[in-house]
């Protein structure tokens, strides 16, 4: 029997609260990872598919960018990534009549987890001019509307070009390409909003922006912070890679408000012990910090190195790597010395002897990694921050030694490789350089915008088309309603995609939807089946293997889209052979041998089973390209997160059930909350000194300078063991409350991880589908 699509939209009426879960995984895990592909997929496809996930010969795991450990087990996923296959290789289809049936007036009320129930898209899709309903359209025509529109722009600027992780680095590069042939480099992307900031500071500090350990690394350390990061859901196999750093001797630290599940404890659903027996303790020590709390505790730990070497000169730093290898450390050594105490305690909400335990614990290991996620790049100081995770390992040489580094871990599987592809709106004229070198034009060197400039821009009637491989730009970027309004405006919104999302509804004057193949299906083309390759969190490359039939044979590869596109619109303007790429990918391979520094061979390399690893200045050589030629230490001032009284700094942050603005299901299993999302948590002090309840239905509302609120009506109060003056609500629906204007110095991520709110209490019933927004 084929599953068919729900009818009804989903209601948060019922949600139900209990106890949050202290580990991670174990009996649960397995049974829920099998659970969705068995219901939805039947028993082979399921077991087609769950067998050659990261395998060498299968597909990459389409969800996070977790890196795979050289030894594989037979079963190398995880529940998440068992959801996003589901999710992906359903056989439910959006079927023809839907576009009639249902206008985008009418679409406008929908949660995003029904749009994406409604199965796979399957062909092309045209809202003309003045309708209110997409309709059926050719791929000839689709792309003949897009050239047309592109063709008439009075400058290549008026264009921009949206990428997400997904994509593959053949679809990245090509998509780079076009645009830049077109005379742009207006190519925001999801990492905008992602590790942004860390990119950012660490080009800076380091010359690279990407992660300085190897897989191999967390079992050689001594010591690994986590900080602002959530591994049980959004990373759940970094949970085995914690283990066996612990089997193998190392402490690991865990800074979050929120004490979530995967970090305290984790039983190994592949193990008979972890099957059966106790969790293993995932943190030694747990520190509940306050939101945006980071910088000052980072900068407390190294006033701590520091004052420890001034009591044994010559014990503690790593003098020969700071002389040889970085600049500033008399400024930085000066300035940590004013760092207060007091100040840092009211910044991070912690005891003066909880850091001093931490400082212990980084003094006596010989052997550092700190990893971070969202909870430290989505900060107005993020970057500084970032700044100072550098600096605090630099003072003891952690840094281009095994088991020590600096290790962002990225979210969308593919996101790192985008950026590596030239997916950037700032790419260095090196590389612009190669890749005009390669295809013989001149590419545009103006800065592009990023995704929140691409907002400003779209509602100034600046762009007038917008494009997205892949994304959900409008679920996914900050201020809801006035991304919306902007988008509304422009004159054509293209999307290509699995499935649909907001981005599909709320559209430009004309828009279309262009259905692209998933990685779990095999791409043919005119050579034969094609791969496509991907870089993980530890800028591993290596190929990923469609394995079951397209769920259409009107589908077509993201690939194959985009150089369809480009020659529809650039005809013969210049000397690039398009078809020749769809046909066979080892072309556009070659090119990428020949522009992408480090893919050199990349067919070649890409072959080998297990892929390469791409060359990183710091992790191999202690090599910094930054401008000094060394790694920079910096001084970076502290200005605490401000919350008025009677006000809550919220973050915005991802359920167990979700994939960014793909909502799985209405549960969020570790933290108690079942089949509801309207939730926020609060610590029940803060509810009591509010004069709130917990279960109570409150409205909440955001505000910002003296703009008027942003309201989000018909919450559920949770109370939660968050750190004090915190709280918590997930993303998408809480982004109405995210001001644009609000974003990270530098780096222009929003800030979505310390808005300021306060709760009052609602008439709005919780459970309308949608969140009531003013
Ligand atoms: N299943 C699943 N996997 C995913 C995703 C998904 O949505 N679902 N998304 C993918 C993507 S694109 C990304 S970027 C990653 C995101 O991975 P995470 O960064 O883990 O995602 P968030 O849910 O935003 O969680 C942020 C964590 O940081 C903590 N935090 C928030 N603010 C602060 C702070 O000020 N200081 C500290 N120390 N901690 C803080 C929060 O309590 C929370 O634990 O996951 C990727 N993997
Ligand atoms: N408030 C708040 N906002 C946030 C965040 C937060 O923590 N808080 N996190 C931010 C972060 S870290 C990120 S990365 C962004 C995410 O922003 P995006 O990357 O834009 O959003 P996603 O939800 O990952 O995109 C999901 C859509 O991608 C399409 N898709 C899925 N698979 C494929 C595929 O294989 N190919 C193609 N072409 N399309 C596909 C589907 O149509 C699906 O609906 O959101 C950001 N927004
Ligand atoms: S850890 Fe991430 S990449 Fe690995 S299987 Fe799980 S979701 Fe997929
Ligand atoms: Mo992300």
């Amino acid at each position: 029997m084929t599953p068919e699509a729900p009818i009804e939209d989903f209601s948060d009426a019922d949600i139900e609260v209990t106890e949050p879960k202290d580990y991670a995984a174990g009996m649960g895990g397995v049974f829920h990872s099998m659970l969705p592909s068995l219901q939805t997929l039947g028993v082979a496809r399921s077991a087609k598919l769950l067998t050659k996930i990261n395998q060498k010969d299968g597909f990459d795991c389409m969800s996070c960018a977790w890196p795979d450990p050289g030894h594989r087990k037979i079963a190398e996923f995880c529940e998440n990534g068992s959801k996003a296959v589901t999710w992906e290789a359903t056989p439910v289809t959006v079927p023809r009549e839907f576009w009639q049936e249902h206008s985008l007036t009418s679409l406008e009320d929908k949660t995003e987890y029904w749009l994406g129930m409604q199965g796979r898209i399957t062909e092309p899709v045209y809202r003309p001019k003045g309708s209110d309903h997409y309709e059926p359209i050719t791929w000839d025509r689709a792309y003949g509307i897009v050239a047309e529109h592109l063709n008439a722009l009075d400058h290549a600027n008026e264009a921009a070009f949206y990428t997400s992780g997904r994509a593959s680095n053949e679809a990245a590069f090509l998509y780079q390409l076009f645009a830049r042939m077109l005379g742009t480099n207006n190519l925001p992307d999801c990492s905008n909003m992602c590790h942004e900031s860390t990119g950012t500071a660490m080009q800076y500090t380091v010359g690279i922006g990407k992660s300085t350990i190897a897989y191999d690394d967390f079992a050689k350390s001594d010591l690994i912070i986590i900080m602002g990061q959530n591994p049980g859901t959004n990373h759940p196999r970094m949970l085995t890679a914690l283990q066996e750093a612990k089997e193998h001797g190392a402490q690991i630290v865990a800074v979050n408000p929120l004490p979530e599940a995967g970090l305290k404890g984790y039983k190994d659903p592949q193990r008979v012990r972890g099957y059966l027996g106790k969790a293993t303790e995932i943190a030694d020590q747990f520190m509940k910090i306050r939101l945006g709390g980071d910088m000052a505790l980072l900068q407390a730990i190294s006033k701590r190195v520091l004052e420890a070497e001034g009591r044994a000169p010559g014990t503690v730093l790593d003098q020969e790597f700071i002389a040889q290898h970085t600049d500033g450390f008399e400024a930085f050594a000066a300035h940590i010395a004013t760092v207060d105490d007091r100040e840092v305690e009211q910044a991070t909400g912690l005891t003066t002897a909880e850091i001093d335990e931490l400082a212990e614990r980084y003094l006596n290991a010989e052997r550092v990694i700190i990893a971070w996620a969202m909870g430290i790049t989505q900060h107005r100081r993020a970057v500084d921050t970032i700044k100072e995770i550098m600096n605090l390992l630099f003072l003891r040489g952690n840094i281009g030694k095994p088991g020590a580094g600096a290790s962002p871990i990225r979210g969308h599987s593919n996101v790192q490789g985008d950026r590596t592809m030239g997916v950037w709106e700032k790419m260095p004229d090196s590389f612009l350089d190669a890749l005009g070198a390669e295809f013989g034009f001149e590419p545009p060197r103006d800065h592009g915008l990023d995704s929140v400039d691409g907002i400003r821009a779209l509602d100034q009637g600046k762009v007038k088309v917008w494009m997205g491989l892949g994304g959900n730009l409008l679920g996914a970027i900050s201020d809801t309603n006035l991304a919306e309004s902007a988008m509304r405006k422009t004159r054509l919104s293209v999307q290509l995609s699995t499935k649909l999302n907001r981005s599909h509804v709320i559209t430009g004057e004309e828009a279309l939807i262009l259905p692209v193949l998933g990685r779990t299906e095999v791409d043919m083309q005119r050579s034969g089946p094609q791969y496509i390759t991907v870089e993980d969190s530890v800028c591993a490359v290596h190929g990923s293997h469609g394995q079951i039939d397209p769920i259409s044979p009107e589908v077509r590869s993201e690939t194959a889209i985009v150089a369809g596109i480009a020659q529809a619109t650039l005809g013969d303007r210049y000397d690039v052979d398009w078809q020749g790429m769809i046909d066979n990918y080892d072309v556009i391979r070659d090119h990428i041998s020949r522009v992408v520094p480090g893919c050199e061979n990349y067919n070649e390399k890409t072959r080998r089973r297990e892929g390469f690893v791409l060359p990183n200045g710091p992790r191999d050589e202690r090599r910094f390209d930054t401008e000094t030629g060394k790694a920079r230490i910096t001084v970076n001032e502290l200005e605490p997160v401000e919350c008025p009284p009677g006000r809550l700094l919220l973050q915005t942050l991802r359920s167990h059930d979700q994939f960014n603005t793909t909502i799985y299901s209405l549960n969020d299993r570790y933290r108690g909350i079942k089949k509801g999302r309207s939730v926020v948590f609060v610590h029940p002090d803060d509810l009591a000194d509010l004069g709130l309840e917990d279960g109570q239905t409150v409205d909440i509302f955001s505000e910002w300078k003296d703009e008027p609120d942003r309201v989000l009506r018909g919450f559920r109060t949770v109370a939660y063991p968050t750190a004090r003056g915190c709280a918590a609500a997930y993303f998408p629906e809480a982004n109405v409350l995210v001001p644009l204007e609000s974003t990270a110095l530098e780096s222009n991520t929003p800030v979505s991880k310390a808005v300021v709110i306060r709760l009052e209490p609602s008439n709005t019933p919780v459970g309308v589908g949608r969140p009531v927004v003013v």
